[in-house]
């Protein structure tokens, strides 16, 4: 796609609302979403009033009922042509979240050709979703234990995934008979409504899904205190996290996928190298902006230099680009300015706290990264826990890294953190392999890879980093509601 056609993609979407199954231009005060790579304004969006909130929740409403009387079979069906019509789009929806968000867009074109696969995992769970007759104290008693979908699901996304943490409550709502308003991150909303494209293509009836523009503070607000949202699924920070619960009128059924600060293990018996590649991989790709990115890592004493060595090298090879004009760059630019003075400052912080630099630290010079939020990956050695960067989720392009003389230290300082969301270890010693996947606090840990999240399997936090799941038959079932029907013959 050329500039002029990415350009002309977006101007379909420029201001746009979708409500009710049609696009409309937004009455409110329009706010405009720049390209990160280059500081050019790409499009606007329109702050949804008042009175678009709720026509988007009352068409939700509305499409509630019969969409949950449809059969499994035919909300699948759906489904599964909504993921064949983003496969088929990807190249062009890639090039979308790229100009929004600064991820380059082979990175970008693989984020949306996930979020299809979500949509045919969803599709065949839909079918499979059943109740159970349980055992009765009395005779002549049975008790059926049945799912019914929640209702209006209010969905509040930030803006590092913004294919694929819309596109799971999306299809989580069209599988389970729930409909939706979405409201994406202010400064990704094209690829939400290029969704809303494609939810329109694929016949899904008017008013099931929905999209709103705007301001989490306002519009995101109001979908929290609205009495006719059942149930609000939020991806984004702790912070906002728990304000969204706290400040909730109603008792609501909530969602919360919430910040992570995580880390990573590297054990007297780890294969080095396929530790370096896997802690360059977690920390650094789409800019270290991932829930799941490794924050801190602990390294034994045996392996420390040369992990250190390592890992700086593979720091330094990482190339830094406009994630447009280069696919392929490992890294685009940051997606806004935010990120990037928070990661600024937890490295001053560690380096007059002590640390010491092994990569990176700045930003990328030369005329390309003149007017975007570029930085290079940076890798910090000896830091503690006085450091920021080993107690606070940085959210960009820098790594802390610590060494650990005892196992049992190295726990104990991973699971110091008020979040749990993912962790990793590189170990090959199984009791070594044992004792950490029990011993570590977090919701996911990967060992002797970096994805710690599959489609199949429950993907959630404990402590600050949320309550709930998403992926896996746990995902889609936090879309339901029991109803114990008990039959007296
Ligand atoms: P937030 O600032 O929390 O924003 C997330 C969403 O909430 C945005 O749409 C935001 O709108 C909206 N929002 C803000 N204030 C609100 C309010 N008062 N009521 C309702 N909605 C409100 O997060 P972010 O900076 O976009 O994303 C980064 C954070 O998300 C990190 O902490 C990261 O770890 C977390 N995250 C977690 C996961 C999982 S799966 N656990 C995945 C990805 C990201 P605006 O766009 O207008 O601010």
């Amino acid at each position: 796609m050329t500039e002029q056609s990415i350009l002309e993609a977006i101007g379909r979407l420029d201001g746009m609302l979708f409500i009710n199954g049609a696009f409309r231009p937004g009455a409110g005060d329009p706010l405009p979403v720049e390209n990160p790579a280059t500081g050019q304004v790409i499009g606007h969006i329109a702050a949804a009033t008042d009175a678009e909130i709720e026509a988007a929740v009352q068409a939700a409403r509305r499409a509630f009922r019969p969409w949950a009387a449809e059969l499994p079979k035919t909300r699948a069906a759906a489904l599964h042509r909504l993921g064949d019509l983003i496969a088929a789009d990807a190249p062009s929806m890639a090039q979308i979240m790229t100009a929004e968000q600064g991820k380059p867009v082979n990175e970008a074109r693989g984020e949306i050709l996930k979020l299809a696969e979500a949509c045919h995992f969803y599709a065949e769970e839909a079918t499979r979703v059943h109740g159970e007759i349980v055992p009765n104290d009395q005779p002549g008693f049975q008790s059926l234990v049945v799912r019914e979908p929640i209702g209006v699901v209010g969905a509040i996304t930030p803006w590092n995934y913004p294919a694929e943490l819309v596109g799971w409550k999306l299809c989580a709502s069209l599988a389970s008979g729930c409909t939706i308003v979405i409201k994406p991150a202010e400064i990704t909303p094209f690829t939400a409504l290029a969704i809303a494209e494609k939810c329109l293509e694929a016949g899904i009836p008017a008013g099931v899904v929905n999209v709103l523009t705007g301001k989490g503070s306002q519009v995101g607000q109001a979908l929290v205190e609205h009495p006719q949202v059942d149930k609000i699924a939020f991806t984004g920070s702790s912070a906002v996290g728990l304000h969204i619960q706290q400040s909730c009128p109603q008792v609501k059924r909530m969602s919360l996928e919430l910040g992570g600060n995580c880390p990573m293990i590297v054990t007297a018996s780890a294969d080095v190298a396929a530790a370096v590649k896997g802690a360059a991989r977690r920390s650094f790709r789409n800019c270290g902006q991932i829930c799941i990115a490794i924050n801190r890592i602990y390294v034994h004493r045996s392996v420390y230099e040369e992990f250190l060595a390592g890992l700086g090298q593979a720091a330094d090879a990482l190339s830094v680009h406009d994630g447009l004009t280069h696919p392929a760059a490992d890294l685009g630019a940051m997606a806004s300015a935010e990120p990037l003075a928070k990661t600024r400052t937890h490295l001053e912080d560690a380096l007059a706290r002590g640390a010491r630099l092994i990569a990176g630290g700045k930003a990328p010079e030369g005329a390309e990264y003149a007017k975007g939020h570029f930085f290079r990956p940076t890798v910090v050695a000896d830091c503690t826990h006085e450091m920021l960067v080993m107690t606070e989720e940085t959210f960009g392009p820098l790594v802390g890294v610590a060494v650990y003389d005892d196992l049992t230290e190295a726990v104990e300082l991973a699971n110091d953190t008020p979040y749990g969301l993912a962790s990793y270890v590189y170990a090959r010693d199984l009791t070594e392999i044992h004792a950490l996947s029990a011993g570590l606090d977090y919701g996911n840990v990967a060992i002797n890879n970096v994805d710690a999240g599959i489609m199949n399997a429950p993907y959630g936090g404990r402590k600050q980093s949320g309550v709930g799941y998403e992926h896996g038959r746990e995902g889609l079932l936090e879309y339901f509601n029991f109803k114990h029907v008990r039959l007296h013959h």
